[in-house]
Parts: C-alpha cells; structure tokens; sequence
C-alpha cells in the first residue's frame, strides 16, 4: 500500500485505524478512532455499495437514482480477519479493508489478482466556506487500464488522461471539450488486464472524476457536498458491469414501436397549415415517418399546457387528423411557469405552494422563453403528482402521444450560471436541500412527473417522453437527445460518441439532432448523419430552424433519395431494433456496443470510437468526412458479411470500406438470423403477413433472438409476447437453425421467408421439424424459402 505522504492536500483529513467492526445481515460497520464510518453493503455477489460518514452517524439513505426492484442477494458472503485486515469474500470478489486506515482492496475471487484499490482512499475535507465537507476518493490506475462512460460528454470514448464534471448546463452549441454539459452520470466502468469493474459515484452535488490526468497512476472523484457513497460492480465483462449498473438504476418499459420510427421535428413547425405541409410531404414523397413535433410556439406566449388560438386554433382535429395519416404528435413543455395572474398553471401552483423558494423565502424567480418565470419543486411527491395531472387535456382529450421535456437542467436566461441560485430550496423529497444537491436530479424528476402524466391519461397505450437533462436512473421514465449540437462535420463524430457513451453509461434511449441543431448542414453532411441516425435507439432530424429548411426533401433529389433510402432500412430493420430494445429493457444490456464492450480481450478496440455494433449483430461506423469514396475502418474480430456486397470479411483488423454517398460502411456478423418487416411509411401501416429472416450463414454457431408483441399496451407483461431464439449452426455440407419459443402472442403473419446469405453448398434436401419436405413445397429459389412460423427445427443439406 502507498503511505498518506506528500500526496495528500494540506487541508485533507484522513480515517485513523479501525477500532470498532459490527455485521447486520449483508452491511458491515466499520468505525475508526477518529470516528469515521464505512458502511459495506453486500448487494450482489459482484456487487458492493460503500459509504462514508465523518460525523458517527449516516443521513437518510435516499437516491433518486435506485430502481426499487433492482435484483439483491448473494450466493456465498464470508468474512474473516488477520492482523493486517478485514477480508470479505463473495462468490465473485474478495475485499480487503485495512485496519490502520480503512483502505479498501478488492480481488478477483477465482485467480486473486487485484481489479481495483484504494490510493488515498476515502479522505475529506471540512469546509464551512464551501457550504459542508467535499469528499474525496482516490484508486490506484492499474497497468493500461482504460476508462469509460460518465453519460454523453462529447470528447472521446476512453476517459483516460481526462478531467470531468457534472452539473447540468444548459450548453447551446456545445463543442468536442465542452465540459459540464446537459446531464450528470457519475457512473463508469474500468478496464485493465482483460478485467473491467464499475463505480457509480451516487452523489447528486456537483461531482468531478480525474481518469489520471492530475497524476499518472491514479483515478480520483470528489463531490462538493453530500456523502462518500458508492457502488462497485465487477464483471470481468464490461458488459456485465454495464448491466450490473443498470440493473441498479433500472431500464424503461418497452416504448411503443412508433418511437423507435423516424422522428421529424423543428424550432418551429407552425401554424398548422406549415405542418400539414411537412407531414404530407412525407407521404407523397414515400419517406417513412411516424412522429412530428411542435416546439415552443404551438404554445400562448410560452405558457405550458396552452395553445395558440392564432396557430393552431383547433388542436384536438388537427391532432387526430395527423393520427389518421400515421404521424403521432409530440410537444414540448418547460419547467417555467409564467408569472401571470390570469394563467391557470400559474395560479393554481401559487396557490397550492409549488414552486421552488430561495433560502430567505422569496419565489425563485427567473427568466426563460415565456419571460419572468417561477419554478415547480419537481422533487416534491405533490408537485409531481399536480404536474401529471395536467397533462389531462393535452393527453386523453387532445391525443398528443409523446412530450418532450427541455430546459430542465433547469435552465434560466442571463444569469451568471445559466441556472438557480445555489440557496434555492428543495423538498428532495422529504429530504430538503439546497439547489447545490437538487440541481443534477432537478430535470430528472420533471421528465418523471411528465412520465407518470402521459402514462396515465395515454394508458393502456405507453407513454413516451424525451428529457434534455437527465441524472442517473432517468432511464427509468425517458429517452433523452444530447441537446443543441452543430451542422459540421465534427459534430456528426460527437453524435456517434456521445450515442455509445450514453449507451454505456445504462442510458441506451437516446439519439442526437440529426443534421446538427445549430448552423445549416449541406446536403452531404445531412445524409451522413442519417446514416448515422438511424441505427441509433432514437431518431430524430431537428434543427434550430433559423437557417434553412431540415427535412429530407431540403437538399436535392440525390440527397432526398439516400435519406429515404436509410430511413426504409430503419424501418425493416423495426423488429431487429425492438429486439433489441428487449433485451435493454429486459436483459439491461445496452443497445449500442462500442466495440470495447464487444470485444474488451482485444486491446485494438479499447481507443476505438467511431465503430460500434447496433444491438449485437449489425456493425456500424459512419462515414465523417467530406467527399469520401470510403474508409478505414476496425472490423473486431470474428467474421463479418459487408451488408451491401454479402462479402466475408475476417476483422480483428484495419481495414478500407468503400462506402460512396449513397451507401456507407455496414457489416452483419456471420451466423446472425435478422429479422425485417416490409416498409412501411409508419408503424402499424401495413398488416405483417409474412416476416423476413435474413440469415448469415457460418461454419459455426451463432444465437439470435427476435421479440414480438402488439408494439404498444401493456399486454406483454402479462405474457402476451413471443419471444425466439435461434440456435444456428453451420457445418459446410449442412446447416441448421433451431427454434425455442416463449411467450403467449400470436402474431399477425404465418410465415417466415428466409433469405441465406453465403451458403457455401448446394441444397439438395430440406427438412422441416425433421420432416423431409419437397424443395417445391417451400418455395426454394436461390437459397430463399418459406416456413410456417411455427417451425422449431430447419435443416438445409448438401445431400
Ligand atoms: O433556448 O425550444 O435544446 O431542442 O428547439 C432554446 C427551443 C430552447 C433548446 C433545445 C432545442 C429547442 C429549443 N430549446
């Protein structure tokens, strides 16, 4: 261990030795002689949650940010000591807390070696100035470990040798080292000797990671308030860490399938006749889409829960009538309430004592788009609770289907900060606070208030919900975009970064203005992007709207024609996204995988950041230049199908991909079984009779799996889903797909039509169920046939 030596800063105080243990279940009290705290909770066998008191005693355990049905228990918790140490050994890991100093040591519990200790460890430091104790921690940065996550901060994938921190800001045209931006997810994992763990730093002050930019070998995180209070997951798979975090902060329920379509929006589409213009052309040029928003001005001045009598002077027909053609209706709604005696918002939330107060008493006043605002406390149940409540009108009895929540880090114009004052106060709650502590949960908690809203006047559809801001656990009630990024070139690389960190950080709903927010993009750059787009979990084209138009058809035929060209292959691969949506929400494990995660054994990927898998069979990268005729590109190990020429390509190395405008570098891995639907113009539009499986043949095995159920309601959790899984298995002569089922819903179509790609024999017998059947009988032409859905076992032989 390294001594407390010229390290430390003059004002840091340290724990002294241990001179108390006690153990209550699964949490072990440790206490030292100068009265500091740690309190060891053994969650998971890879699981450990460690929190520090310098006071004797704990607060309130209260976060925002943990699902209450996050999975608990061990299989195997023993606890011994010697003269050096406490030891606790799980089935997964074995911790060391010394006894001189409380620093603690954790090791793999199969081969011993050590994933992640403690520097300095726990330290602090009193401050009165300050407003309360900055606590502090510091680990040692193992050999080549590498580090990822903390939400969608632009600048890389791998945090190493970089500086961060989190407090939610309001960040209009944000650049690659922009740092704090919209959200706080003091949440990443490391990575070193083949092994990765996690730390989820649970403190909703301001917080700040050091990835050993300060000192070389060593990885620090501090808060400026609050508790010592963090999570530690091991994997050795990144992946697991990942979904041990996210089983701890929780995934959202399925969204409807819509919101996985193609999403059109703009600063702003207005009045009404400007957006039936956009919808219907949409449908006259044949470009899917399924969602269209209003921004700001459908509102009266700015006033949530309002309408423009001058714009949009009968919403609840213009609403239905844009459902008739497809298009579900998505608004927006801000946290400031207008002050305005006679807006019933306003007078109800004054009367009923909702807003949020600075610490002498006065309203916490500011200004935003509707003028001199006031604020509701969101973290206060009642609140919340009134705020669902008004979405009534807009929800059951207009038919708006999605809300878009934004400004909420929360955002306030012309103040030194952009945002409250640091003495506003919260009820957190039941827990009340300064804004210090609420500020990072702030927009969390409006975009769950909205959440509960939609959810119960647009039930028994689902709600869906997009949040600007966002805290760990947020995931839980929305999808989240990355805020007002730029047309250029380097920003379509940002978008794709700050895609998979999300991604990685537990948060996989989320997608970035495509095109960029800011600026004008040129047709090349816009179809790039789109490209890009639509393999992310959300998909959206907007645009600040004070420069030239942003729809598909706003450049030149060319371009219209390649945009439609992405977004069809979107909506075939509608099933495959879902699936995958699935796994998210059932597995917790992310939708995007940077190829880190994919393939962490392969030191080549951990820098890598513009390739990514989409789910966990489709490899992506987007193309980030102007005038390119292709790229070079990582391909990860394993064999993969080029998806435009069906050409084996073996990775595990740097490679040339042509990809010309209207195409771009795109990759199946082989085995997978991918499942399409036909192209539609939205979701729902056509009656799936038939579904299409792509398959990848492999010498070797491949799973896949496809999820269906009635793409919206509630019915799924009751068993009202199908779930598939293909076992594939190719052998040179031979090649089998098995089936297993689960699940009671029926689908709408009979059959599979299965394309193979790349089967290196020539079929002379097929069997279906172990029945022979007549190649006839199937509609066998060039490796394509027809099964009946409900079979369980194909096998297609060169003899
Ligand atoms: O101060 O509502 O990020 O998407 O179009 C700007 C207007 C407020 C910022 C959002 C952007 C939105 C815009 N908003």
């Amino acid at each position: 261990m390294i001594l407390n030596t010229e390290l430390e800063y003059k004002g840091d105080l340290f724990p002294s030795s241990i001179i108390e243990y006690k153990k209550d279940v699964d949490v072990l009290h440790f206490t030292t002689a100068n009265n500091v705290k740690l309190q060891l909770t053994v969650l998971r066998d890879s699981v450990l949650r460690f929190r520090y008191s310098t006071v004797g005693k704990f607060n309130k355990d209260f976060s925002y940010a943990i699902d209450k049905n996050a999975s608990r228990g061990y299989n195997h918790l023993e606890i011994s000591d010697d003269e050096e140490k406490y030891i606790v050994t799980t089935a997964k890991l074995i911790c060391h807390i010394y006894k001189v100093d409380l620093r603690i040591s954790i090791l793999d519990a199969i081969d011993k070696t050590i994933i992640c200790q403690d520097e300095l460890g726990f330290h602090w430091e009193e401050s009165y100035e300050l407003g309360g104790d900055i606590v502090k921690m510091s680990k040692v940065a193992q050999n080549g470990e590498s580090y990822y996550g903390l939400g969608d901060k632009p600048e890389h994938i791998n945090l190493k040798g970089r500086r961060f921190e989190n407090w939610a800001t309001d960040s209009y045209a944000y650049g690659k080292n922009t740092d704090p931006i919209y959200k706080a997810i003091p949440f990443y994992t490391g990575l070193h000797n083949g092994k990765s763990y996690g730390i989820f730093f649970d403190n909703s002050f301001r917080t700040y990671f050091d990835f050993c930019q300060e000192r070389r070998n060593v990885t620090s995180f501090w808060a400026a308030g609050g508790e010592m209070n963090y999570y530690f997951f091991y994997g050795p798979k990144m992946e697991d860490v990942v979904v041990s975090y996210t089983d701890l902060t929780g995934t959202p329920e399925l969204p409807p399938l819509w919101a996985l379509g193609y999403h059109q929006c703009k600063w702003s589409y207005y009045p009404e006749s400007k957006v039936k213009e956009i919808t219907k052309k949409f449908r006259d040029l044949k470009i899917p889409c399924d969602a269209i928003y209003l921004d700001i001005d459908y509102m009266e001045g700015f006033r949530c829960f309002t309408w423009s009598k001058e714009y949009f002077p009968e919403p609840k027909r213009m609403v239905k009538e844009l459902a008739d053609d497809g298009f579900k209706t998505v608004v927006i709604i801000d946290p400031g309430i207008k002050i305005d005696m006679e807006y019933d918002v306003f007078r109800e939330g004054l009367e009923k004592d909702y807003f949020c107060k600075r610490a002498d008493g006065p309203y916490m006043k500011g200004k935003v788009w509707p003028g001199e605002c006031y604020f509701p406390d969101f973290t206060r149940p009642k609140v919340r609770e009134w705020w669902a409540g008004l979405f009534k009108e807009l929800i059951e009895d207009i038919g708006v289907k999605g809300v878009w929540n934004d400004m909420n880090e929360p955002a306030v114009m012309d103040v030194p900060g952009k945002s409250f004052p640091p003495d506003v106060r919260h009820d957190y709650d039941g827990n009340p606070c300064s804004h210090q502590k609420a500020h990072n949960i702030y927009g969390m908690q409006m975009a769950r208030a909205t959440y509960h809203g939609l959810k119960r006047f647009n039930y028994p559809k689902r709600p869906f919900v997009i949040t600007r801001s966002a805290y760990s656990g947020t995931q839980r009630y929305t999808s989240t975009w990355m805020g007002d990024n730029v047309a250029t070139w380097e920003h379509l690389q940002i978008a794709n970064i700050q895609a998979q960190r999300l991604a990685l950080s537990g948060f996989s709903f989320a997608g970035s203005d495509i095109g960029g927010f800011a600026e004008q993009p040129n047709g090349e750059l816009y179809a790039r992007w789109i490209q890009l787009g639509v393999f992310h979990p959300f998909c959206r084209t907007h645009s600040s709207g004070d420069h030239g138009d942003q729809e598909p058809w706003a450049f030149d035929d060319e371009i219209t024609d390649i945009v439609r060209k992405f977004i069809e292959i979107r909506y075939e691969l509608l099933p495959y996204l879902y699936t995958t949506f699935y796994q998210y929400y059932h597995d917790n494990v992310p939708m995007l995988k940077s190829l880190v995660l994919f393939d962490q054994e392969d030191t080549q990927t951990h820098y890598r950041t513009d390739e990514f898998i989409c789910g966990n069979q489709i490899l992506v990268c987007p193309i980030n230049e102007p005038n390119s005729k292709g790229r070079r590109m990582y391909i990860p190990r394993g064999e993969w199908y080029n998806y435009w020429t069906k050409e084996v390509i073996t990775g595990g190395k740097e490679t040339w991909v042509d990809a010309d405008l209207d195409t771009m570098p795109l990759f199946v891995k082989a085995g997978a079984i991918i499942p399409k639907f036909p192209v539609q113009q939205y979701v729902g539009e056509k009656e799936i009779t038939q579904l299409t499986l792509d398959v990848y043949y492999k010498d070797g095995k491949e799973d896949s799996e496809l999820y269906e159920d009635a793409n919206d309601g509630y019915d799924y959790t009751k068993g009202r889903y199908s779930l598939k899984k293909f076992n594939f298995a190719g052998n040179g002569d031979k090649m089998i797909i098995r089936i297993h089922k689960r699940g009671l819903f029926n689908t709408s179509y009979d059959t599979f039509k299965i394309n193979i790609h790349g089967l290196p024999f020539k079929v002379k017998s097929i069997k279906v169920d172990n029945e022979y059947v007549d190649l006839k009988e199937v509609k066998f032409k060039n490796n394509s046939l027809v099964v009946t859905k409900l079979f369980t076992n194909l096998q297609l032989k060169a003899d």
